[in-house]
């Protein structure tokens, strides 16, 4: 029943709602992992069918997103957990163009919580700032996230904006977001691609290893 209303609060963007009923879920030892997968995400997904579909139109989607970073903030310290930022280090960002981060800001809790230390750069991040980063931060992984068609190609530019300066071969480049596939990812001469945050943090360690 708490997941039906947490799920219903997320749709209708009722986020004082949600983290009532998160806090009741995660009190009746529902797993913060599986609250994430199995209903906060499918949630979102019912608020992108809606406006697809013209029910909802971008105020109810920035209500969602709300409610939803609301949630998300209480899961973090639950899932990041104590790992010490071992695995390595890895630059994340939503490609020039995209101000979608939901998705970007799981993935940065999953590898947060395999152990990297994550320089998260935010949405609409262009080349230049990837590779600055590059250079400042010195990661073995750059992550590159994209919700919309028409930021696809920003990601082959952010490849190829590191091959011009020289360090493309310093790093392995991950992709992921809802339009991207393993089939654009080989296209595009990514490393890798991972299709949900979980995917990621074992693709970050594969690419490692
Ligand atoms: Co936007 N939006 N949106 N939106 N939005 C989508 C993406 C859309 C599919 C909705 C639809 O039409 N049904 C559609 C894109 C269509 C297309 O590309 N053909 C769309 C559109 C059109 C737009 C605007 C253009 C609308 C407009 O202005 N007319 C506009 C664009 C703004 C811009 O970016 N320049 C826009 C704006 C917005 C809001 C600002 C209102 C808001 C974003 C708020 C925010 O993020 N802070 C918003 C929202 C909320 C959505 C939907 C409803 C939900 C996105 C989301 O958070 N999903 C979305 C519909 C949908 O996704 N069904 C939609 C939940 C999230 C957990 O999933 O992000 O896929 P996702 O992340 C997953 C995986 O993809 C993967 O792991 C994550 C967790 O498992 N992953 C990676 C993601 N990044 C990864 C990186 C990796 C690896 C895995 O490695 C580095």
């Amino acid at each position: 029943m708490a997941l039906e209303v947490l799920a219903d609060c997320i749709i209708t963007g009722d986020g004082p709602g949600a983290q009532i009923a998160l806090r009741d879920a995660l009190a009746a030892g529902a797993k913060p992992l599986t609250l994430l997968q199995d209903t906060l995400i499918p949630a979102m997904g019912v608020v992108g069918e809606k406006f697809g579909k013209g029910e909802y139109f971008i105020p109810e989607m920035l209500l969602a997103a709300r409610a939803m970073k609301g949630c998300m903030a209480i899961l973090e310290p639950l899932l990041v957990g104590i790992e010490t930022g071992s695995a390595g280090i890895v630059i994340v960002g939503s490609v020039k163009g995209d101000l979608h981060d939901i998705g970007k800001n799981i993935v940065v809790m999953m590898l947060k919580g395999a152990g990297f230390t994550v320089h998260d750069l935010g949405v609409d991040v262009s080349p230049e700032r990837f590779v600055a980063a590059v250079q400042e931060y010195h990661p073995q992984i750059v992550g590159l996230s994209c919700l919309i068609t028409t930021t696809m190609p920003m990601m082959a530019e952010v490849i190829h904006a590191l091959e011009s300066a020289g360090v493309r071969d310093q790093v392995k480049v991950m992709v992921g977001g809802a339009p991207v596939s393993q089939e654009y990812a080989e296209r595009i001469g990514a490393d890798a691609f991972a299709p949900n945050a979980g995917v990621a943090a074992v693709a970050a360690r594969d690419l490692l290893s």
